[in-house]
């Protein structure tokens, strides 16, 4: 903890202040007193480690939302000081949504956060298994590597493992491994009835089928729709007519809501956006939470493709310099192609979204939220399942060409064994978002000697952005503890640069009394100092009349910036 102390000379001199002196009733005689002004940083304490590396207790097998909790609450259990989880809403089917925080809660203060959301898609389950071992890889390296110890005691670092927590357990305990949105049950075919007509395993061969459809033009054939295997359960003369799954929640976003590309207005298509953006509870759980934090940079962790998509336009990046570099960082630390179970998946391909999508996280943390760099990260794609072989040709005639593929199992997650590698392969995605999240560390310097009641302190604080590549996101702003503005004034620190703010600080009323300041933004969170005098060892006394004249000053007359670009 860096104390910054001065010593300085204080005298008082009648004729100046004759005025205040006779007021306060105080002494006729001038005085000498050694003072000393001190300003220190917060006090910041450190959590000890008292674990041993930790493992899941449901290690190589996908979880469900009973053993998901499970291991939420093992997490606190044994680092009950850097972990908390806490339930931000509930599903449909009335599931809990979790929200785990990583910090070391020893140091108040207000953090820099990050965020890693998982589980938009039900079948994207691989994302849920990244999530939790994130956490464990935080846990495990916390007072062992210093720069993942250094991250979690700088920064709120959230998980949310699901956001949709009814189809989680329909995919894994139930096997619906097609199932991509919502489980709201909805009457798709208006017969009274909900989800009557679902999806059946007919062949009971484990699998679902997917059956596409061609039509032949001039003998050749040209796509038209799929349909997936089943029975008319109902006995309604329709197959599958209204199945489990209601909206796309990464659809469901008040931003493009319905415009652009990527969705479907068919209640049973996988792309369905809803009728109303925010219209479903898990989307609107997410939205509240979203609300109350701010993220400079953060992940919504899918699956189907080994892909890093940054806010894209029809016109182009939102921030093209800043994705262009992040994009080629993602390139260069994912692997460029790796072999599971037998299967042999793409590389990490180099984009944006190449178009606007209607509805989707990124774009509405990046409009509406201020978050810098929302990263929809794709994590796994089995690019085999697409092989021509493996799409059957079950009917081909004049008119029509009927295929059919099983393969969406193996699509959008590696065999269980498998889950842990894929972790070490994606892994240094994870603290690169530690290390480009904008926080602060500032140093402040006390210049001035006082060398009589009235004088005003010189202060300086020098403000380092430790982002390599984003920039503070808003201005930084310096505040007293009740979160009133000390200055008008407040400056976007660029990435990896420092800025000096030159400060002005008034004597305080009484010698007892500290003065508290923070610096920072809701992005960045606070560096928190106080400020106080101390008196020296020949100070033996002090006159009434400083201490009014100190009441007097109670304001901060001015501010210089100066700009220095760190080397
Ligand atoms: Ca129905
Ligand atoms: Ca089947
Ligand atoms: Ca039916
Ligand atoms: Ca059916
Ligand atoms: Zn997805």
């Amino acid at each position: 903890m860096p104390i910054i102390v001065m010593s300085v000379k204080i005298v008082v001199k009648k004729s100046l202040f004759f005025m205040f002196l006779f007021l306060l009733i105080a002494p006729s005689f001038s005085i000498n007193v050694n003072a000393i002004l001190v300003l220190e940083e917060a006090s910041l304490e450190d959590v000890d480690r008292t674990w041993s590396d930790i493992s899941l207790l449901f290690d190589d097998q996908y979880h469900n939302t009973a053993t998901l909790l499970e291991e939420l609450h093992n997490f606190n259990v044994i680092a009950p000081q850097l972990v908390d989880y806490e339930i931000i809403g509930t599903s449909y089917l009335g599931k809990n949504i979790y929200s785990l925080r990583i910090t070391n809660e020893l140091r108040t203060q207000q953090k820099a956060k990050t965020l890693v959301v998982a589980h938009h898609h039900g079948r994207e389950q691989i994302s849920v298994e990244v999530a939790l071992r994130f956490i464990r890889y935080l846990l495990n390296n916390f007072g062992v590597d210093s720069e993942i110890t250094d991250f979690v005691n700088t920064q709120e670092i959230y998980i949310l493992p699901t956001i949709n927590p009814d189809a989680l357990d329909l995919v894994v305990n139930d096997q619906l491994f097609w199932l991509r949105k919502n489980a709201r049950p909805f009457d798709d075919d208006g017969d009274g009835q909900l989800d009557e007509d679902s999806i059946d395993d007919v062949n009971g061969d484990g699998l679902i089928s997917m059956f596409s459809v061609y039509e032949k033009v001039g003998g050749l054939p040209e796509y038209r729709y799929y349909y997936w295997e089943g029975i008319d359960n109902d006995g309604d003369g329709s197959v599958n007519e209204d199945m489990v799954g209601f909206v796309d929640l990464n659809r469901n976003y008040d931003m493009f809501f319905r415009d652009g590309n990527g969705w479907d207005d068919d209640t049973q298509a996988t792309r369905f956006p809803g009728f109303v953006a925010f219209s479903e509870l898990e989307t609107q759980v997410y939205r509240d939470f979203a609300l109350d934090h701010s993220f400079a940079m953060a992940y919504s962790l899918h699956s189907g493709g080994n892909a890093t998509l940054l806010p894209g336009s029809t016109a182009g990046r939102n921030e093209p310099a800043l994705y262009d570099s992040m994009l080629y960082d993602y390139a260069y630390m994912l692997p460029e192609s790796y072999d599971y179970y037998g299967y042999r998946s793409a590389s990490y391909t180099i984009e944006e979204d190449p178009v606007y999508p209607a509805g989707v996280w990124s774009h509405w943390m990046y409009f509406e939220r201020g978050c810098t760099a929302p990263m929809s990260f794709e994590l796994y794609g089995n690019l085999t399942t697409f092989a021509p072989e493996l799409e059957v040709t079950i009917i081909d005639n004049s008119t029509h060409l009927i295929t059919e593929w099983k393969e969406i199992k193996y699509l959008y997650g590696p065999s269980e064994e498998f889950i842990n590698n894929l972790w070490l392969d994606v892994f240094p995605a994870f603290p690169y978002l530690l290390q480009n999240t904008p926080r602060l560390n500032v140093e402040a310097t006390l210049h001035s000697i006082v060398d009589r009641p009235g004088s005003l302190t010189n202060v300086s604080f020098s403000c380092t952005n430790l982002s390599p590549k984003l920039n503070s996101s808003t201005e930084v702003e310096i505040f007293n503890m009740s979160g009133v503005k000390v200055f008008e004034e407040g400056y976007v620190i660029d990435a990896d640069s420092t800025i000096v703010i030159y400060a002005t600080i008034p004597l305080l009323s009484t010698f007892d009394e500290s003065y508290e300041i923070k610096i920072g933004n809701e992005f960045t969170g606070y560096y928190h100092f106080t400020y106080r005098i101390e008196l020296g060892t020949s100070g033996t006394s002090i006159s009434f009349s400083m201490i009014g004249v100190m009441i007097i000053l109670s304001g901060l007359l001015h501010i210089i910036i100066k700009r220095k670009k760190k080397n």
